[in-house]
């Protein structure tokens, strides 16, 4: 009986555990995304697990003392039944995972003019080598401008940010954790980024494929400030070059 209420009570602290480690808040439209999905798919897993540990736990207290076991007998309602069950499971996980997927990467077959349909919206080339990043702006052709960590990235606040992303050489991996941003950086084949960052702040990028040598020196920054600081940054950065 002791056994039985220690399983209980293991079972309840780790789903309790489980949901009181929120996630922080999220700072990009992507982050939010993930977190989502990772909520929806633990509502699932979590009375899945219970199910299963219960009925493992229940057998072995059970049946611990069995020194005559019966053979299992085929039951095909049984079958069909966790067979269905299961292929519903995994359609929720598979759409539920395509629907984020689909809305954090963007496709464009259009054409360069449909990357930035919007005149506040910001797009950046993030062009990967070995072992560095050069970012580019190329609406104002500006140039981000190193320090000893990288380029750091200057974005608007609650805009729409468009970060194509490419390698000069072999494949690297554009990643910034806290904003839910990371794909492959792949030569001669762009992939794009869309994201929409609510809080300004500092976030740290870094390469995450494993690329050579100097592979861990590849990190970036991306700075993001209100509107009118990124106009001032653009009006600098423009005279600068004049
Ligand atoms: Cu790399």
């Amino acid at each position: 009986m002791n056994t039985k209420r220690l399983a209980l009570a293991s079972l309840c602290s780790a789903v309790l555990v489980t949901l009181l480690a929120q996630p922080a808040a999220a700072q990009s439209v992507s982050a939010e995304l993930i977190y989502g999905l990772n909520e929806k798919l633990l509502v699932i897993a979590i009375p899945i697990t219970l199910l299963v540990e219960g009925i493992l736990i229940y057998a072995v207290l059970k049946f611990r003392n069995n020194d005559e076991p019966k053979p299992t007998k085929e039951n095909r309602r049984l079958e069909i039944t966790w067979t269905l069950a299961t292929a519903v499971i995994l359609l929720f996980v598979g759409v539920a995972s395509y629907g984020v997927m689909a809305q954090d990467t963007v496709e464009f077959t259009g054409g360069e003019e449909e990357i930035a349909p919007d005149e506040n919206d910001v797009l950046v080339e993030a062009n990967a080598y070995q072992w560095g990043w050069n970012m580019h702006y190329p609406e104002q052709d500006i140039w981000a401008n190193g320090t000893g960590a990288g380029p750091t990235v200057v974005v608007p606040a609650n805009q729409d940010v468009y970060i194509q992303v490419a390698s000069d050489d072999v494949i690297h991996g554009f990643h910034v954790p806290e904003l839910g941003l990371k794909t492959d950086a792949i030569p001669g084949q762009p992939n794009y980024l869309k994201t929409n960052i609510s809080e300004t702040g500092s976030y740290q990028g870094y390469c995450s494929e494993y690329c050579g040598l100097a592979h861990s020196n590849m990190y970036f920054t991306i700075e993001v400030v209100d509107q009118a600081e990124y106009d001032q940054w653009v009006a600098e950065q423009s005279s600068g070059d004049a």
